[in-house]
């Protein structure tokens, strides 16, 4: 997979997208990737996710925020639109609420497993039933606005774009998926959800879009399809691993009782999002706050990750299914007229 490709999938991306304009001071988004909605088999890695991810659009509904879902919401790869659409009928009808009050308040944008939403025909056929009248591009441009004057530009898009697997031979690795490795991936209850199952894959990936961010003026570029968050371009758990090491680097008698507890906990979180991505650090450390990734809602212990942009900031929140902690939790935030002026700089 050359980076070249991924720039020229991106770029091309960019100029279909469609554009639209938020104010800053107004804006109230939430940004989910990557939910993998198949038809309740082992296939299915929304499954475990669902009761989160029905608890965070609850609270987003009422919060008044804009639902964004950025690809590879239906798993049409492993499954069949009509039977995933019946099998998460109320979670459809939950997203489509969105529309129905006041404006329209949800954005869907087609993934690499859910391409078929591309066709107009087929987003008729199955998620007109539910929606209404709905289209489904394949990338977003926003232009940021305080008042009249434009702070900056969002690109929404799913991430796969200049993939080999998913765009050149797209049409294969459907037919492989389908036909191939379903039985298969049945028979011994194992989770596909490229390129989430190849860690350096992935690493090269978020390399190749952060470059072509970076390279792009006043842009910040948000995506999933990694399953990987990524915020200010910089992994979250290269975030914890610093905000261990400020505590970890001082000598111990320097630190108080508080800080000492605050120590092991930052340790915690950091073993934590470690053994989530099976280990691996992946050194994408860049210095230009132009890429952002959502992460994805189909993480195995149920937990979801998303990019909220509210009350002037851009945040990377979790929700959890943990029963004494419900709530979300903000894994990370910036003020965005910090991150575009660095942008600028
Ligand atoms: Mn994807």
């Amino acid at each position: 997979m050359g980076s070249e490709r991924i720039w020229k999938g991106l770029r091309e991306a960019l100029d279909r997208a469609d554009h639209i304009d938020w104010q800053l001071e107004q804006t109230r988004v939430i940004i989910f990737s990557d939910l993998h909605r198949g038809q309740e088999d082992h296939a299915d890695d929304f499954r475990q996710c669902k009761a989160t991810y029905h608890r965070a659009l609850g609270y987003y509904l009422e919060a008044g925020y804009t639902l964004v879902v950025l690809g590879d919401s239906e798993e049409l790869w492993e499954g069949w639109p009509k039977k995933v659409v019946r099998t998460y009928q109320d979670s459809l009808k939950l997203e489509s609420l969105f529309r129905k009050s006041d404006g329209d308040r949800y954005i869907k944008v087609w993934g690499n497993h859910d391409d078929q939403w591309q066709f107009p025909g087929r987003v008729s056929a199955h998620l007109a039933p539910i929606f209404g009248n709905l289209e489904v591009p394949e990338s977003v441009l926003v232009r940021l606005l305080v008042g009249d004057e434009e702070l900056g530009q969002i690109f929404l898009v799913h991430g796969h774009q200049g993939t080999a697997g998913s765009d050149r031979f797209g049409k294969y690795s459907r037919f492989f998926v389908r036909w191939g490795w379903r039985p298969i991936q049945r028979l011994f209850k194992i989770k596909l959800t490229t390129p989430a199952v190849d860690f350096a894959l992935r690493g090269d990936h978020d390399h190749a879009m952060y470059e072509w961010a970076a390279a792009t003026p006043g842009l910040v570029l948000i995506v999933g399809h990694t399953h990987r968050p990524v915020f200010v371009s910089q992994p979250h758990v290269a975030v914890l691993e610093r905000k261990y090491r400020e505590l970890a680097d001082r000598p111990a008698e320097s630190l108080t009782p508080e800080e000492l507890e605050q120590k092991s906990l930052a340790r915690a979180e950091l073993e934590w999002a470690l053994a989530r991505q099976g280990g691996h650090r992946i050194d994408l450390n860049r210095h230009r706050p132009c890429y952002f990734n959502a992460g994805c809602c189909s993480f195995s212990d149920g937990d979801i990750t998303g990019i909220e942009i509210a009350g002037g900031e851009i945040r990377l929140v979790r929700w959890s299914t943990d029963h004494h902690d419900p709530g979300k939790r903000f894994l990370d935030r910036q003020d965005l007229q910090n991150v575009f002026a660095r942008l600028k700089a």
